[in-house]
């Protein structure tokens, strides 16, 4: 088989599963560490070869990309897919090329006491990393950053440019997150020679690429490598368990201050573990449930090397809060916490998956103007760029990693439980000391009916908990409740439910019964508490209808009320959350069931609204005015 050989290449490299080592603290500048942004334009060439494996056999990394072929200018961060008019590119699967060269700034160099760190924020899929030619890192699984020390690597010459080359593979596989196959089409008057497809279980287009910065950062030798942070209170006086790992050097003291946000000390603490008291705390509250939500101390963390050698300094921002679950309520600060808000993606016209601060800021912005409270990461964890505004802003968030489409009974066994183990690692890892992460989501629809899911996600669920034990875990389901071997694992049942359009289409009438039956089912079974994690209609924006089609904006309207009207009877009870599918539009593959994407969005994807977007303006406004604590002038209309 022709492409077989580029799945292999996929497959010799993949290994570096296994025991993570070191944390993975976002670049932050600071006195002791600068940081290179490697952003803007990358040479970049797709290995078209038969078996895509061109590259590896020539050896594309020894020299210039341009040297080897031709190439093109690629953005990064950005998804390759539609930057250029080739349909062969949009629809790529296999080994795409990336290198660029820069100056690394001469003192980093001379100055032995430095390290000097290459970090890619994320690429999808498959990465292989090289240095001047040198192999210094692989790493398997989009969305999540991977990074390797190449000091060595650039000390070697530096007198000149440093070269980095990336390769990234899009191929997924059965054991990866999420799963797909490659399917050949060997029916030779049916199909060209060679002719394969990659199949997937998930409803958005797999945009493939460097999707988040690449940076070159320096720390001190003797350096802070993770820190965790568990907060809580008691009456006035906030709590901050901290614990701090420093590498570089055996015993290390560590001197810690805690600052507000008019940078006056709250506490200090020395050494590498230990707890800050601070007296009249301001917490860290959800937009909509306080006057002053998104409060962030910042901890600042210093190791004392030896006198004659830099000091380390770190600054993580805290805030402090606690998350609690019962069997009908959830709560943030011991007050009841009614999600009202969002389910997103990460996608845009042109630079698809690729980081984008414009449509980060105008999405922040969409929320607060709806009036949401929170979102979930469907289907995958989202930029830590994005953690940090929500963390900022207040916006609460359900923390997913890419476990989406898991619906092949193959995508259950050990290989593929182990990587779903190492992801959740890697996810927590980073994720760990954001305030606004209350939740972690293993997985959204898994086929959890099937026989191996029971084992899957009781380890997968334990072993989350384990990694942090301070937040609860859900996974996302549209199984049969009774069915569902998931669903006694989890702390909150998160539903998706399709009334009135995968099933009954057309019959808005069927919503409330069908709501009500939902919830009492899953809540009688399994006595937790629930959140309608995904529900809404396809809009193409402009389609009008009155009495509503499907299509139109009316008939999203109404199917958006006759939810609403339930989850007032319900939320008085156990449900703690409604989540919309989709805050805006998105690419998907193409297939008969897509108009160019997905068209739930209650905004167009150049984020404009649709009459929905009112309706849920209207909605989340009075139930923030209800629940939340608003200081007049924020109230809607007047916001
Ligand atoms: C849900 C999936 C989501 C899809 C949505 C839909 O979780 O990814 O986009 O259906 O079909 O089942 O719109």
């Amino acid at each position: 088989k022709c492409a077989a050989a580029f799945l292999c290449a996929a497959a010799t490299v993949r290994g570096a599963w296994g025991a993570l080592s070191g944390g993975m603290l976002y670049p932050r500048e600071s006195p002791s560490r600068e940081v290179k942004d490697l952003s803007g334009l990358w040479s970049f060439r797709a290995d078209f070869s038969p078996g895509r494996n061109a590259g590896f056999e020539k050896s594309w990394f020894s020299g210039r990309l341009s040297e080897t072929g031709p190439v093109i200018d690629m953005p990064v961060p950005a998804s390759f897919n539609d930057i250029t008019q080739e349909a062969q590119l949009r629809d790529f699967i296999g080994w795409v090329w990336y290198d660029r060269e820069l100056w690394v700034p001469g003192r980093w160099l001379s100055d032995e006491g430095l390290r000097i760190v290459l970090r890619v924020g994320s690429a999808h899929y498959y990465s292989i990393v090289w240095v001047n030619g040198a192999k210094v890192m692989e790493h398997e699984g989009g969305h999540l950053p991977f990074e390797a020390d190449v000091g060595n690597v650039l000390r070697k010459n530096p007198s000149q440019p440093c070269r980095i080359t990336i390769a990234v593979n899009n191929t997924l596989t059965l054991q990866t997150l999420p799963p797909g196959s490659i399917q050949h089409m060997d029916d030779p008057t049916m199909y060209p020679p060679g002719y394969f497809v990659q199949n997937i279980n998930f409803d958005f287009f797999n945009y493939a690429g460097i999707h988040r910065p690449v940076l070159l950062y320096t720390t001190p030798n003797v350096y802070i490598d993770d820190i965790a942070v568990q907060t809580s209170f008691a009456d006035n006086i906030g709590i901050i368990v901290y614990q701090v790992s420093v590498a570089g050097s055996s015993e290390p003291a560590v001197q810690v201050t805690l600052t507000d946000k008019d940078g006056r000390c709250a506490a200090t603490s020395g050494g590498s573990s230990g707890t800050l008291r601070v007296t009249d705390v301001n917490l860290w509250w959800p937009y909509l449930m306080h006057e002053n939500p998104g409060y962030l101390y910042s901890l600042e963390v210093r190791p004392q090397a030896a006198a004659s050698r830099p000091t380390d300094l770190y600054a993580l921002p805290v805030g402090v809060r606690t998350v609690r679950v019962t069997d009908t309520r959830f709560f943030i600060n011991n007050k009841p916490f009614y999600f009202h808000g969002v389910n997103k993606h990460e996608d845009y016209d042109i630079r698809g998956k690729g980081l984008d601060w414009p449509l980060v800021v105008k999405d922040f912005n969409l929320l607060k103007w709806l009036g949401a409270n929170s979102f979930r990461t469907s289907h995958y964890p989202y930029a830590e760029e994005i953690l940090q505004m929500c963390d900022r802003h207040g916006i609460v968030v359900i923390d997913e990693c890419p476990g989406v489409g898991i619906k092949d009974i193959r995508s259950f066994g050990n290989a593929s439980l182990a990587h779903h183990l190492v992801v959740m690692e890697e996810l927590v890892r980073r994720d760990k000391n954001h305030p606004s992460v209350v939740m972690w989501s293993v997985a959204n629809e898994p086929a959890s009916e099937m026989p191996p899911a029971g084992r899957y996600f009781k380890e997968l669920i334990s072993h989350t908990k384990a990694l942090d034990p301070h937040r609860p875990v859900t996974f996302v389901s549209n199984s049969n409740f009774n069915r569902d071997l998931g669903a006694p694992y989890v702390d909150v049942i998160c539903v998706n439910s399709y009334f009135s359009w995968y099933r009954d289409p057309g019959h808005v009438e069927v919503i409330p019964i069908q709501l009500k039956t939902q919830f009492e089912n899953w809540h009688g079974k399994y006595q937790r508490p629930i959140i309608q994690s995904e529900y809404g209609a396809d809009v193409v924006s402009g389609l009008h209808s009155d009495p509503p089609m499907m299509f139109t904006e009316e008939y999203q309207e109404v199917v958006l009320q006759n939810y609403h009207k339930v989850f007032d009877q319900k939320r008085k009870e156990y449900v703690v959350g409604e989540l919309i599918w989709n805050f805006a539009d998105f690419m998907t593959a193409q297939g008969t069931l897509r108009v160019v994407g997905n068209k739930k969005g209650i905004f167009t994807r150049q984020r404009q609204p649709k009459s929905g977007a009112f309706i849920l303006r209207d909605r989340y406004w009075r139930l923030a005015n209800e629940t939340g604590r608003l200081p007049p002038w924020t109230r809607y209309p007047c916001h």
